[in-house]
């Protein structure tokens, strides 16, 4: 057990829970940014029944002076930076905030590190969709990247910022380069849960039809219970690094969707719509990571297949619904 100070920006999030609910099982007092909003934000922490056990502060990633304060209050030892405008599909209606979300938002957590105890660990939640259009079949630390998306630049920018700062002020600042990881706490507008979701009211009787975008599309999918635990052993190694973390499987929407509705005993065809709206301006068509450097370095090694997870999320969903 360890008497570590951990801040997480984006603990009210799916990563955050899960990263908040390993720390604590560590020893780790938990902090948190709570971002004002004016609905109910932390049924993830209580679905993992920690809500209670970890530290809010007041604060917000486009505001350097909470952040600031934040990193006072909490005397953070290890800083994970999980707060975004996470949603590639939105990042075409908000660029603007994305941006200063995703790319500003983490320079002013790595100000804030460096300020106030640059001995401090960061970690940055960068993410696949920076390979976009992808430049290798299979991608890895030393693929060139090609974002698709504002919500890619964005994260880019996070990225090398942090690159940047590693080399700049020697600071322990990692990059995890996370390929789609999901799970039952996955926000509704994802593929995943939006067809888990969906698949469960359909067995119930609640809604007939799925109605999604291009199913061609395939990606690199894992538990985010397995992810938060790279995010971790990234901070403990003697030097800050950037590390791919993926399965080194890829799988299209569709067959993902299959998986879920023969889980439920439905047949696909008569329930799935292709509806034009949840096509992209620009889309990555395929990811495939290969995590070699995260297993050989970390010892890290995803323990959740594709099935099992979508199981999991249809299962977690089909008890919600039923519970009302
Ligand atoms: P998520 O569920 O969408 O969580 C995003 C979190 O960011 C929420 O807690 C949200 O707060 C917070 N946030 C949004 N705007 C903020 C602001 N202006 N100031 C402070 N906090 C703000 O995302 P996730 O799936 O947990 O992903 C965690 C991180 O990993 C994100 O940075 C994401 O971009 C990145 N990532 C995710 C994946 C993936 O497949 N899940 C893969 C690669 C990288 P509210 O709850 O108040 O909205
Ligand atoms: O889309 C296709 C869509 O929104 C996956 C974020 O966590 O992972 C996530 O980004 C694929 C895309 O995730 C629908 O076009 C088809 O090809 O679940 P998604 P994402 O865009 O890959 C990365 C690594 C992140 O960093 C992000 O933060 O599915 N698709 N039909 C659809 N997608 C959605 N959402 N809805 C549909 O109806």
């Amino acid at each position: 057990m360890t008497n570590k100070n951990a801040l997480i920006t984006g603990i009210t999030g799916q990563d955050g829970a899960y990263l908040s609910q390993l720390l604590l099982s560590k020893g780790y007092k938990v902090h948190g940014i709570l971002a004002r909003r004016s609905t109910d934000t932390l049924w993830r922490l209580r679905e993992l029944g920690i809500a209670d056990e970890v530290i809010l502060l007041d604060g917000d990633l486009t505001d350097l002076s909470s952040l600031i304060r934040a990193m006072e209050a909490s005397k953070a030892d290890e800083v994970y930076n999980l707060g975004a405008q996470s949603f590639v599909g939105s990042s075409w209606q908000q660029p603007l905030l994305t941006a200063q979300v995703d790319g500003v938002g983490a320079l002013n957590v790595l100000e804030a590190v460096r300020i106030v105890n640059p001995k401090g660990r960061f970690y940055q939640a960068s993410t696949s969709e920076m390979f976009g259009l992808i430049q290798a079949e299979q991608q890895d630390e030393t693929t060139p990247f090609y974002p698709r998306s504002p919500y890619g630049v964005a994260k880019l920018m996070a990225h090398w910022a942090t690159v940047n700062y590693r080399e700049s002020f020697a600071m322990h600042a990692s990059s995890g380069i996370l390929f789609n990881h999901e799970s039952p706490l996955r926000g509704i507008e994802f593929v995943t849960r939006k067809v888990t979701d969906a698949v469960a009211r359909i067995k119930l009787g609640l809604q007939k039809e799925l109605r999604l975008g291009n199913i061609d599309a395939k990606r690199d999918w894992g538990f985010a219970g397995d992810y938060v635990e790279a995010m971790w052993l990234m901070l403990q190694q003697e030097q800050g690094d950037d590390y791919v973390v993926a399965t080194g499987q890829t799988t299209t929407v569709r067959r993902m969707c299959e998986i879920a509705f023969g889980h439920a005993g439905l047949t696909m065809d008569q329930h799935l719509v292709i509806d034009e709206k949840f096509f992209r301006p620009a889309e990555v068509d395929v990811l495939l990571g290969n995590p070699a450097k995260a297993n050989a370095k970390l010892g890290w090694r995803p323990k959740t297949s594709l099935e099992d997870l979508i199981v999991m999320m249809l299962d977690a969903d089909l008890r919600r619904l039923s519970r009302g």
